[in-house]
């Protein structure tokens, strides 16, 4: 058995570029699909899938994953960056969607039986202030949500109009647009995303203290931080949302900024989830190992795919540490599915992030897992049960412009992690 070829597709179905590998094999209709999906870069992995792997693993015997998965890590010498990893991970998942389709069986069989039916999911609330975002979050426990993660204003604080559409239960949360401009000094030379990292952190206790006080306690809330603000200011944050019992606050540092988790932990008990900018295990092991974390949250394809994933997983269940894999916008319904596999045959998964899946998704991802009440759920077709309409696909280009958003400036003009 041997590859003959492994593509790269890239496609905007819901509007955010999302990356398909394929690769092909000799033999009759067998094939694989993965996510490569790094959106802000997004023709650099095409590129690298292309020209560098595709040549590599040509003629190389598809069921030799870990081997393979190990290979073309070294292979370009330097290894661990987004672009590559993510590379890598289209194949690498390719590789268990063709071992599924050569064994007849879902990949979450291959990988030791389901644990649960579903995976439980959190929902994306929004508003531009606490009784707006209070709404969303009643109409999101209405669908039969059991965990909402509430915003005000997207990261860092500030919001663009609301209209019925972003407003429906299952619609993506509406995401901050900020103004190209400084807020403070109009005349800034520091065109940019600026947003107020004060008036921001100051709101979110606020909000989360009105929610609790209108629909009590039986219902998951978390938050997002996304880095925005300074360490001190997030420590500060986690022991003031305390007492409103998050399921997890998200991203309150840097990845750079890891000795500042020992500390927040010495100071309050709220639950912390880290992990989607990870590229490498030196970034996770020390958050895990020393019990600093309580959900790991890798984007999968960021880190190289399943393989890595999975032993990430056990690492984490030895430390009582639980999963959470990133699920936004931009991981495509192959990703998404991935990570459901892995939910569905995981002692320590904690909770599943996933989108409103619009129908333009369904539409090029036949077989995309789909959200019931509080749950997501695969199918259980052999591989990771998603096909991909190349046809359909091609009707969605991506567009290649700058990235705005994450040009996120503090008012006085400093540019700070987005
Ligand atoms: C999340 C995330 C995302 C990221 C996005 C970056 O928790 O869902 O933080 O919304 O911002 O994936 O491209
Ligand atoms: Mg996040």
């Amino acid at each position: 058995m041997k590859i003959t070829r492994v593509r790269a597709f890239l496609t905007a179905p819901d509007g955010i570029g999302i990356i398909v590998v394929k690769v092909e094999t000799d033999q009759d209709g067998l094939f694989g699909l993965g996510c490569a999906t790094f959106t802000q870069r997004a023709t650099l992995v095409v590129k690298a899938v292309e020209d560098y792997l595709d040549p590599l693993l040509r003629g190389r015997d598809p069921r030799n994953s870990e081997d393979m998965w190990k290979m073309m890590m070294v292979n370009s010498y330097w290894r661990n960056g987004p672009v590559l990893n993510n590379a890598i991970s289209g194949v690498d998942m390719a590789l268990w969607d063709i071992k599924g389709k050569i064994a007849n069986m879902p990949v979450y069989d291959l990988w030791g039986g389901k644990m649960r039916e579903g995976a439980m999911v959190y929902r994306h609330a929004d508003g531009r202030d606490p009784q707006e975002v209070l709404e969303n979050v009643i109409k999101y426990r209405e669908g039969g949500a059991l965990a909402v993660r509430c915003q005000m204003g997207g990261y860092g604080g500030r919001i663009k109009e609301i209209t019925a559409e972003n407003n429906a239960p299952g619609a993506a949360a509406p995401q901050a647009t900020h103004r190209i401009k400084g807020l403070e000094n109009p005349e800034s030379n520091f065109p940019g995303a600026y947003y107020q990292p004060d008036v921001y952190a100051r709101s979110i206790p606020k909000m989360f203290d009105y929610i609790r006080s209108k629909i009590g306690f039986d219902l998951f809330l978390l938050h997002d931080i996304h880095e925005r603000i300074a360490p001190i200011d997030a420590m500060r944050m986690a022991k003031e949302v305390e007492p409103y019992r998050l399921f997890f606050l998200e991203d309150p540092l840097a990845p750079d900024q890891i000795e500042w988790f020992r500390r927040i932990r010495e100071q309050c008990a709220t639950p912390i989830a880290m992990g989607e900018l990870h590229v490498n295990a030196a970034e996770w092991k020390p958050l895990i190992a020393e019990q600093l974390i309580d959900f790991i949250r890798t984007h999968v394809s960021a880190i190289g795919g399943v393989t890595p994933a999975r032993k990430l997983a056990a690492f984490a269940e030895q430390f009582g540490v639980r999963t959470a894999w990133h699920g936004p916008g931009d991981v495509s319904p192959i990703g998404h599915a991935a990570n459901v596999h892995l939910d569905l045959c995981s002692p320590n998964f904690g909770i599943q992030e996933v989108i409103h899946f619009g129908p333009n998704l369904y539409e090029v991802f036949p077989g995309c897992p789909e959200v019931h009440g509080g749950y997501v759920y695969v199918n259980d077709k052999p591989g990771w049960g998603v096909e991909f309409d190349e046809a359909k696909a091609a009707k969605y280009p991506a567009e290649n412009k700058v990235v705005e958003w994450t040009q996120a400036r503090w008012p006085d003009g400093t540019i700070w992690t987005p």
